[in-house]
């Protein structure tokens, strides 16, 4: 129960890391699972990652973010529990076409109606990084993402979560900083 409480219950997930090329998908992934960065290299073959955080475990597919592959991301939309779409926020010159690819995710009906939606403002250690409220209006989601508190403390309060749980957070995959937060709001929403 005491476990339950704590959101610590033996879970597991299983999610799709998408975005732009270049935004730090792979960065990400492999700071979580081997605790490193190692030497980026674009993905162009997708990979699979199982490791665990806060007591869960997790399966992450890592699909590659270049034009030529995000048609693939699709095929795992049906098949996941959580979705963490990567923006670069120091890349102000790729808004567009990064709130392009949002938008066409977010209307996907074969991505599962109550699978949270985590989005990543990464390389906040840049000093051209965009503010957390300057990439919410260059994505358009201002006034659409569900709040910051974890599932349990809005279900304290009484808050139903409708639709998709969706927010937005601001990292340095680098100076490891930020997603760390951002990773318990997903988990938290995850059901
Ligand atoms: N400054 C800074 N650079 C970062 C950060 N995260 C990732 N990078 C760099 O961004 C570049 C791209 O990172 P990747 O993880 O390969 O990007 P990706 O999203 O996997 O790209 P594709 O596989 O091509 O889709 C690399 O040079 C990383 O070192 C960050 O937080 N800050
Ligand atoms: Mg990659």
């Amino acid at each position: 129960y005491f476990l339950e409480l704590f959101g610590l219950k033996n879970k597991n997930g299983t999610f799709l890391v998408i975005g732009l090329d270049n935004a730090g998908k792979t960065t990400l992934l492999r700071r979580l699972k081997e605790g490193t960065m190692g030497t980026p290299v674009p993905t162009w073959y997708s990979s699979k990652y199982e490791f665990s955080f806060g007591g869960i475990y997790f399966t992450a597919f890592d699909v590659g973010g270049h034009e030529q592959v995000r048609k693939v991301w699709r095929t795992y939309f049906p098949a996941v529990d959580a979705i963490i779409f990567i923006v670069d926020a120091s890349d102000h010159q790729r808004f567009s076409e990064a709130r392009a690819e949002l938008d066409s995710l977010l209307s996907d009906i074969s991505i599962p109606a109550d699978a949270p939606l985590l989005l990543l403002g990464n390389k906040i250690d840049r000093p051209t990084a965009a503010s957390e409220e300057d990439l919410r209006r260059w994505l358009g989601v201002q006034h659409r993402t569900t709040g910051k508190q974890l599932a349990q403390a809005g279900a304290a309060a009484g808050i139903e979560f409708q639709s998709r749980p969706m927010e937005l957070f601001m990292c340095s995959v680098l100076q490891q900083q930020g997603y760390g937060e951002a990773f318990r709001w997903l988990t938290s929403h995850m059901r």
